[in-house]
């Protein structure tokens, strides 16, 4: 009997060391939204309204439906590149700055309804939501809060207006994943005719947190962008540049839509107490829209490659803007280019040098969070430290001399973005030798480096807010230097 209790004690013991608690989660994490939104990565944006038929950026607000009128208009297509580019969903601009909506608003006049196209009877969003369908796509919408065209913009009528105007998107079409808010502002306008200045005070006219709430109540599983969140930030330009310094944080509370944070906006708060992360949206041409003018300055497959690497690679969202031309098909060069593209990451991401390779690390947390899980391929396994260890290297064994020159790397960001300092050596000759510094790593990084012959190669983070947790560690040969 005696012996029977002591073993069972022993047992007992023995199960309570080997089981080591799970990494406590740090500062702010993202919601279940704002994670789904993280595994997109890369998706379409459409600038198509009246502007596309006269030839502008930003429409007045006085245009005649009847400009509307693309001969062969086809959704299908959009889609169809969308997936073939690899991308995962398509924002689409249901209502610009000129107030045209694409959609046969039941608010204004201003609307698909009274163009030509298809004798007033088509809808774009339902078009394009079928499409998404059709290939597996998510939809999103961009809905301007500025008006040049609505009589009542300025007043407090508007918001009335524009929040009905939302309340029909989002119950009409579907599952729609983001919710897009754009910060341009106020300024000349049509207005109903009255053909003159408004000037809104961007920090209080919109009384924002009321607008959010009807996306909250009818999409709940969308996230919303603007200058300032709530859930996604803009990066700060249209450049498609991406911050080597970007923390998924903000002190959104400090910022609104239309002020001017672009710095801030690039890197984040290291300090900040929301998680906010950053999208990249940019165009493939000059113009937001699509004009003729521009056939010729379509970014080159090789532009959009180090786009990627500056949105993508620096722990960023890429929407990449492919305008419609006034058929309402993508252009011929402008699909060429994306294919290309396609081509060119296929090649630069060809064979994961890493995956499954010998490794260890200089500390772990025990067996639950070994090193191998950086390299085993699965996401939602990580290599981490003990609560106590902000700093600590893992050691990838590739066997023979083997060339590379890329490296992507990803943290568990369920708990927390933490690391703020790393860097990535290389076993050549028998030398350790200095790749890259860096600093955030945050949901993905993907770094470039000169092509080296290495035997080993090291990850180091030399300084993390709390124990670092790895989620990924890949590592390429991608063709040239
Ligand atoms: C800006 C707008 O003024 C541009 O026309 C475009 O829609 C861009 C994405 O956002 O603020």
């Amino acid at each position: 009997m005696k012996k029977y209790i002591f073993t069972l004690f022993a047992a007992i013991s023995i199960s309570a060391c080997s089981h080591i608690s799970p990494p406590e989660q740090f500062g702010p994490v993202p919601s279940e939204r704002q994670l789904a939104w993280h595994e997109m990565e890369y998706y379409m944006f459409v600038h198509f309204t009246v502007n596309t038929f006269t030839d502008k950026e930003w429409g007045y607000g006085d245009e005649k439906e009847s400009v509307f009128n693309p001969s062969e208009l086809d959704c299908r297509q959009w889609a169809k590149v969308a997936k073939d580019a690899g991308m995962k969903g398509i924002i689409i601009t249901a209502k610009h700055h000129d107030g045209f909506c694409l959609w046969p608003s039941k608010l204004t006049e201003h609307s698909v309804k009274n163009s030509v196209w298809k004798n007033g009877k088509g809808d774009v969003l339902s078009e394009l939501r079928q499409a998404c369908d059709e290939n597996g796509l998510k939809m999103g919408v961009y809905l301007s809060p500025w008006d040049r065209n609505s009589a009542v913009y300025g007043t407090p009528e508007y918001l009335n207006y524009y929040r009905n105007q939302l309340r029909e998107l989002l119950t009409a079409y579907g599952d729609i994943f983001e919710v897009w808010f754009d910060g341009a502002n106020g300024g000349d306008g049509y207005y109903g005719g009255a053909k003159e200045t408004r000037r809104i005070d961007n920090k209080t006219y919109y009384d924002w947190p009321n607008t959010h709430k009807i996306v909250r109540e009818l999409q709940p599983k969308a996230v919303m962008f603007s200058d300032a969140g709530p859930d996604i930030r803009w990066v700060g330009n249209e450049r498609g540049m991406g911050s080597l310094t970007n923390w998924c944080l903000l002190k959104k509370d400090s910022l609104y839509p239309g002020g001017n944070f672009a710095k801030i906006l690039g890197a984040g708060h290291e300090d900040g107490n929301y998680w906010v992360p950053a999208e990249v949206d940019v165009s493939i041409r000059p113009g937001w829209f699509y004009h003729q003018s521009q056939d010729s300055l379509v970014r080159s497959p090789e532009n959009l490659m180090e786009l990627y690497y500056s949105s993508v690679g620096r722990n960023s969202n890429l929407l990449l803007n492919i305008p419609p031309d006034r058929r309402g098909l993508l252009h011929e060069n402008d699909v060429k280019s994306l294919m290309a593209f396609r081509e060119l990451r296929e090649k630069e991401f060809g064979t994961d040098i890493a995956k499954n390779k010998n490794i260890s690390a200089s500390k772990s947390r025990g067996k639950d969070y070994k090193p191998g899980n950086v390299n085993d391929g699965n996401p939602e396994t990580y290599w981490a430290t003990s609560d106590d260890v902000t700093s600590a290297s893992v050691t990838l064994n590739l066997g023979t001399e083997t060339e590379m020159n890329r490296i992507i790397i990803e943290e568990y960001i369920r708990l927390g973005q933490r690391v703020q300092e790393f860097k990535v050596e290389a076993l050549v000759n028998g030398e350790w030798t200095h790749l890259i510094d860096g600093t955030t790593i945050g949901h993905k990084i993907i770094r470039k480096f000169p092509v080296v012959k290495a035997t080993k190669i090291k990850v180091t983070i030399t300084k993390s807010k709390a124990c670092p947790l790895i989620s990924n560690i890949e590592l390429y040969k991608a063709p040239g230097i």
